[in-house]
C-alpha cells in the first residue's frame, strides 16, 4: 500500500486569502525517502487546496502510513483526516511548525489517532518511520511510551545532503500552474534574528532558534531542475530571512549565468543589507520582498522584537527597493503588548507616510494573534484573569486546548496586555485598511478569521 502525505486545507474559521502553491515541503520529504530508503515504497501527496476532501478520504490507504502536515490554520482538518486514517489501521504521523510547538498537547489529547509527531525537520525522521525503525532510535520525534510522552533528541538536517526534488509525487500538480504561482524552495531554514537574540519575536510561533544554509551550487541545481521541467520562473525562498551574512553574495557568485528567474524573499528591518541588495539583487532575480516592519514605536519593538529600529532605517530600505524596482509587501501588527491609542495612531500615521513609495505593492495589516508556542500565548497563560475569562467563555483551559479560539485570544491579548479598548484598536486597523485600499493597494490580514 502506498504511503500517503496530506496537506489539509485551511479550517473553516479562516478566510482563504491565498492561491494554492505547490506542496514543496511534502515533496522534499518524499524525495528524501525515495533517495535514502532501502524499501522504496510508493508515496503519494494529496493537497486539499487542489484535491477535494472526498477524494482524499477515498484514497486513504489500509494499514499503511499517513503523514499529515499541520499548521495552526488547518489543525481541525488535520485531525479529521487523522481520525479517518486511524480507522483504516494506518500509522498516523503529524509534522509541521504547529505540531512541533504543541506535540505534548497533541499526544495528550489525540494519542488514539496520532502515533507520533515529527518536531522540526521532517525528512530523515519520516524516512526512518516509514522504514520501520523503532521510535526509540528516531531523532526529531515525540510519541507516547507507555503513558509518558517521549521526546527524542532534536537534530538538524544537513541541507547539503538533500536530493533534488520535483512534483512527481503530487497528484494533479499541473493544476498549480494554471496561474503564475511562486514555487517554494528552501535553501535557508531558520531565522538569523532568532539566532542573534537567542529568542524568537513575541508573536513568532516557530519553536527553534537556529539557521542553516544549503550549499549554493545545490540551490541553483534545484531551481534549474524545476525551471527546466515545469517551465516555471518564479521561486520563493521560504527561509525566514534571506540576508543571512554573505549567503546572498555566495548565491550570486554560484548562480548559472544563463538561469533567468524571479525570486521572492523574506526580510526583516534589522537584518536587511542594502549593500548586498544594491550589488546582487538584480542578478539574483529578486523581484518581491516580504518585509516585516510590525510596528514603529520603539517601546513596542523592544518588548516584542528584542530590538529597535527607527523610521529612517525603514525608509532607507524602501528607497533602496524602489530604486531597484523590487516590489515590497510590508507587514504591520496592531495590538502587540504595550499598544495604546497613541502608539496605534503612531503606527497608522507611519503606514500612511510610507504609502508613497513605489516599491510597495501590498500591506499586511494584522491584529496580534497569540498562537500556541508564542510569548503572547505564554503571557495569557500566566495571567490568571485571562485564563479565567478563557475558561468561562470556552469551557477549556488555555494549556489544554489544541484548536484555540483565535478571535477570543486576540481580544484577551489586547484586554490584558495593551492599553486600548479592543473595538478602538479594530477601528484604527479598519480605517488604516480603508485608506490603503482607497489608493488601490491590496491589504491582507496575516490570519484572516471569519467573523
Ligand atoms: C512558504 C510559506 C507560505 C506560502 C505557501 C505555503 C505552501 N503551500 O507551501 C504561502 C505564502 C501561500 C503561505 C500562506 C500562509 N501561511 Co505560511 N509560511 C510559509 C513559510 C514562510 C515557509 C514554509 C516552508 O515552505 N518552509 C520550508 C519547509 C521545508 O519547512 P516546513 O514547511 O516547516 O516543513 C518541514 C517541517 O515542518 C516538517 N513537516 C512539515 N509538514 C510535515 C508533514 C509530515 C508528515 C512530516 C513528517 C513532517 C512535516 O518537515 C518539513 C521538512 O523538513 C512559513 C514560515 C517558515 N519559515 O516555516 C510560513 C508559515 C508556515 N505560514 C504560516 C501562516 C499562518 C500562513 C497563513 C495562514 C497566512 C495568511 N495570511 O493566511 C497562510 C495560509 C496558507 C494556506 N494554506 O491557506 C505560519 C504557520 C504558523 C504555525 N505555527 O502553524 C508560518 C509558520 C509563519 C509563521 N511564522 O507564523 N505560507
Ligand atoms: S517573526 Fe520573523 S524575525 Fe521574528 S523570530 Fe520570527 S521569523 Fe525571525
Amino acid at each position: 500500500m502506498a504511503i500517503l502525505l496530506i496537506n489539509p486545507a485551511k479550517d473553516d474559521e479562516f478566510v482563504n486569502t491565498y492561491n494554492p502553491m505547490p506542496t514543496s515541503t511534502l515533496e522534499t520529504i518524499a524525495s528524501y525517502y525515495d533517495f535514502y530508503s532501502h524499501f522504496r515504497k510508493d508515496i503519494e501527496i494529496l493537497n486539499e487546496d487542489i484535491i477535494c476532501s472526498s477524494l482524499i478520504l477515498q484514497k486513504l490507504p489500509y494499514k499503511s502510513i499517513v503523514g499529515i502536515s499541520c499548521q495552526n490554520f488547518n489543525i481541525r482538518n488535520a485531525i479529521k483526516y487523522a481520525k479517518k486514517a486511524k480507522k483504516k489501521g494506518n500509522l498516523v504521523v503529524f509534522g509541521g511548525p504547529y505540531p512541533s510547538a504543541i506535540y505534548s498537547q497533541i499526544l495528550d489529547s489525540f494519542s488514539d489517532i496520532v502515533d507520533c509527531v515529527v518536531i522540526g525537520d521532517g525528512e530523515k525522521a519520516f524516512l526512518e518511520i516509514a522504514d520501520g525503525v523503532s521510535f526509540d532510535c528516531i531523532d526529531n520525534i515525540a510519541y507516547l511510551k507507555g503513558r509518558k510522552i517521549q521526546k527524542n533528541n532534536i537534530c538538524n538536517l544537513n541541507l547539503d545532503n538533500m536530493p533534488l526534488w520535483d512534483f512527481k509525487h503530487t497528484k494533479d500538480y499541473q493544476q498549480y500552474y494554471n496561474n503564475e504561482v511562486w514555487t517554494i524552495v528552501s535553501g535557508i531554514r531558520g531565522c538569523i534574528n532568532a539566532v542573534r537574540y537567542k529568542k524568537r519575536c513575541a508573536f513568532c510561533s516557530i519553536p527553534f532558534t537556529d539557521v542553516r544554509l544549503q550549499n549554493p551550487q545545490d540551490y541553483w541545481e534545484q531551481i534549474n531542475l524545476l525551471q527546466e521541467k515545469y517551465k516555471v520562473n518564479r521561486f520563493y525562498e521560504a527561509g525566514d530571512i534571506f540576508c543571512v551574512g554573505n549567503y546572498p553574495e555566495l548565491l550570486a557568485k554560484q548562480k548559472p549565468k544563463k538561469l533567468k528567474i524571479l525570486l521572492g524573499t523574506n526580510e526583516a528591518i534589522a537584518s536587511f543589507n542594502s549593500r548586498i541588495y544594491k550589488k546582487y539583487a538584480k542578478y539574483l532575480g529578486i523581484s518581491q520582498v516580504f518585509l516585516g516592519v510590525e510596528h514603529i514605536n520603539q517601546e513596542i519593538l523592544k518588548i516584542n522584537k528584542n530590538i529597535t529600529y527607527n523610521e529612517q532605517q525603514i525608509i532607507s530600505i524602501l528607497e533602496t527597493l524602489s530604486d531597484l524596482k523590487i516590489c515590497a509587501s510590508i507587514g504591520f501588527i496592531f495590538g502587540l503588548p504595550g499598544e495604546s491609542l497613541e502608539t496605534a495612531k503612531e503606527n497608522k500615521s507611519f503606514i500612511n507616510r510610507i504609502l508613497q513609495y513605489d516599491c510597495i505593492n501590498r500591506i499586511n495589516l494584522a491584529i496580534a494573534t497569540p498562537h500556541y508556542g508564542t510569548d503572547l500565548y505564554r503571557l495569557l497563560e500566566q495571567n490568571n484573569s485571562a485564563q479565567k475569562e478563557y475558561v468561562e467563555k470556552t469551557g477549556q483551559h488555555l494549556s489544554q486546548t489544541i484548536v484555540p479560539d483565535y478571535n477570543l485570544l486576540r481580544y484577551l491579548n489586547v484586554k490584558y496586555n495593551c492599553n486600548i479598548p479592543y473595538d478602538e484598536l479594530l477601528n484604527i486597523r479598519d480605517s488604516t485598511k480603508k485608506e490603503i485600499e482607497d489608493i488601490g493597494l491590496a491589504v491582507v490580514d496575516h490570519m484572516t478569521l471569519k467573523d
